[in-house]
């Protein structure tokens, strides 16, 4: 009598967002025949994108010609209301056209659009809400096969394709933190490392009755994953993963092919089976099926001790 549940939060709120995203463009359309930006009026009716944070991913060191992720948040700084009347909102959204986010290499502290060198793809922002602030999130990049190996500093351009009028064009740009690099090697026999960074689950639970824990599965190697693989989670009177342990989640995890640094969390709700108490252990087995060759295999097992109590 296992109930399973296994989500991926951060898709299913992008998924819904997207949903009502496109209700109010529907609506927009529908109800109204401002465009801003177009009609002539004030500059308090333009946007200004800029990034709220812009870091590494899980790792930075990585081969020539792979992907490899990086983080970054970004928002409007405009258009963020006041107190305007809450049944006008709606009509507010989706107000920003699609504009493009540039990702540089610098040998030095300085960016240079013009001698940095661009990692493809720029990533395409589709839809944007005056005053919005994305959540933290993963883009990948590539490096392009002939960059010499080395350590940069790393930029990003907001509107790099100039495709938005902004009150403010001079803060697009975002930076990694002084320190932080993308370290370049050359291209070679290096292979991918799955790893369980961080985890958060309820450590007291009860037989019977539902509980939760979230993992976030990395690729701490120096190339991409390159294929999806499966995670399981069991619960085990030890910390080793065998043949003997319980099998939580029946179908397991997909994990999808993951950059360099890059990180994809998965959220589980699981009843606890009434053949467990006293002090076990959760296990997340990361690439279960060994279906990916990794620089580590000894670490694809992620501990988490947890006390089982009787009813
Ligand atoms: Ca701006
Ligand atoms: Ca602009
Ligand atoms: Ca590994
Ligand atoms: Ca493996």
């Amino acid at each position: 009598m296992i109930q399973v549940l296994v989500e991926e939060k951060t898709m299913s709120g992008l998924r819904l967002f997207g949903i009502v995203l496109f209700s109010a463009l529907l609506l927009a359309a529908g109800c109204s025949s401002d465009s801003p930006g177009t009609g002539g009026g004030g500059t308090d009716e333009l946007p200004d994108l800029e990034f709220t944070a812009l870091s590494a991913g899980f790792a930075t060191t990585v081969e020539q010609g792979q992907y490899i992720a990086v983080r970054r948040s970004f928002r409007d700084a405009n258009g963020s209301g006041g107190g305007d009347d809450m049944l006008a909102a709606p009509l507010m959204l989706a107000d920003i056209e699609p504009f493009e986010i540039s990702y540089y290499l610098s040998a030095d502290a300085t960016f240079e659009p013009g001698t940095d060198v661009l990692m493809p793809p720029a990533e395409e922002i589709t839809w944007m809400i005056s005053g919005y602030e994305t959540p933290l999130s993963y883009f990948s990049v590539t490096i392009p096969s002939g960059m010499p190996a080395g350590s940069y500093s790393v930029f990003g351009m907001i509107d790099s394709g100039e495709d938005i009028d902004e009150t403010d064009e001079s803060n697009n740009t975002g930076a990694f933190s002084p320190g932080q690099y993308i370290v370049v090697v050359e291209a070679g026999s290096g292979l991918p490392d799955l790893y369980v960074a961080t985890s958060g689950y309820q450590s007291v639970v009860t037989q019977g009755q539902q509980a939760t824990a979230d993992v976030e599965v990395v690729n701490v190697g120096v190339v991409y994953s390159g294929t999806g693989c499966t995670g399981r989670l069991y619960m085990s009177d030890d910390n080793q993963y065998d043949a003997g342990d319980y099998l939580l989640v029946a179908s397991g995890s997909t994990i999808k092919p993951l950059a360099v640094g890059e990180g994809q969390r998965f959220y589980f709700t699981y009843i606890v089976p009434d053949t467990y108490s006293g002090e076990v252990n959760l296990l997340f087995v990361v690439d279960a099926d060994h279906e990916i060759v990794e620089s580590d295999e000894n670490d694809n097992v992620c501990q988490m001790m947890l006390t089982v109590n009787v009813p």
